[in-house]
Formats: structure tokens, sequence, C-alpha cells
């Protein structure tokens, strides 16, 4: 069981968001990223803590935290998605959904972003709408917590 909160988690260089390479990840920041989640998930009851960090080890230390102080992760790995184990074996080890999101269709790009380490120990993935794909994993996470009664308050 989990509080109605929710962990929005982003990768290395997620914070360029809007400033660099609009062709391929549009021209909305990292803030709008996080208001959109926030917004999305309150008209549900739920609050969201948003962080973003280009070292790994920061990301395992925060789905460590998660578990305990929210029901579900939401979590872009950027190019981590690709390589990490240590992500990967932290979201094994926590009992709360996790669903990741990527903002291109990675399948449609070069072969290396084709697989990820993290996936296969998801609830779920959302690829390739954009930053509305954040919109999207969050109401896909809130009616998988609340059809499973995973809140508690
Ligand atoms: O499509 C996605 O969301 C990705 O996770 C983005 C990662 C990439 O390595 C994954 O294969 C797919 C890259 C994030 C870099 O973000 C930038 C944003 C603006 C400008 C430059 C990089």
């Amino acid at each position: 069981m989990g509080t109605k909160r929710l962990y929005l988690l982003n990768g290395p260089n997620l914070n360029l968001l809007g400033k660099r390479e609009p062709g391929t990840y549009g021209k909305q920041t990292l803030e709008d990223v996080a208001k959109l989640v926030k917004d999305t998930a309150w008209d549900h009851g739920y609050e969201v803590v948003a962080y973003q960090s280009n070292h790994e080890g920061d990301l395992v230390d925060w789905i460590q935290e998660a578990d305990g102080e929210a029901a579900g992760i939401i979590i872009n790995p950027a190019a981590y998605t690709h390589n990490s184990i240590a992500i990967r074996d932290a979201v094994s080890a926590v009992s709360l959904p996790v669903i990741e999101v990527h903002i291109s269709n990675v399948h449609s790009r070069e072969s290396f972003r084709h697989s990820s380490m993290i996936a296969p120990v998801c609830a779920g993935q959302v690829v390739g709408f954009g930053i509305d794909g954040y919109r999207l994993a969050t109401l896909g996470m809130i009616q998988k917590i609340e059809s499973e009664g995973r809140h508690d308050s």
C-alpha cells in the first residue's frame, strides 16, 4: 500500500528538453512535463514528486526512496534505458508499479534504442507520443493503482 503520491523520474539530458533538438524531442521543457504530470495526477487526487538527474546512482536512490513514499513511479531513464543493469535491479527490487516513458518512438530510431533493460521489469511502457506520453502514463498508472487497491489514503 502507498500514499496517493507518484514519483516522476527523468534521466540524463532531459534537462535540455525544449532547449535543443526540438525536431526529435519537441519544444516543451522539462518544467512543462512536470506540470502536465502534476495537473493530470492532481485531477485524480494524487500529488507528484518530480526529479531529474544526469547520474545513474541518483535515479537508483530515488527509485529506492519511492518505495514507502509513493504508490507508483513514472520514469524516462533516457539513455540508461538501453544499458543500465543498476536501474533495472532497482526497479525489480521495489514493490511499486513502474511505467517507462519515451518521448520519441525509439523503435523507429537507431537499433541500439530498440531494446530496454528496464521495460521487462516494468508494469508498462509508453513510447512515441511525445510529451503527451507522460500524461498517458499518469492516467494508466492511476488506473492500475486504483484497480489494484494499492493506495491507502
Ligand atoms: O525518447 C526518449 O524519451 C528517450 O528516452 C530520450 C533519450 C534517448 O537516449 C532514448 O533513447 C529515448 C535522450 C534524452 C535526451 O534528451 C534531450 C532533449 C533535448 C535535447 C537533447 C537531448
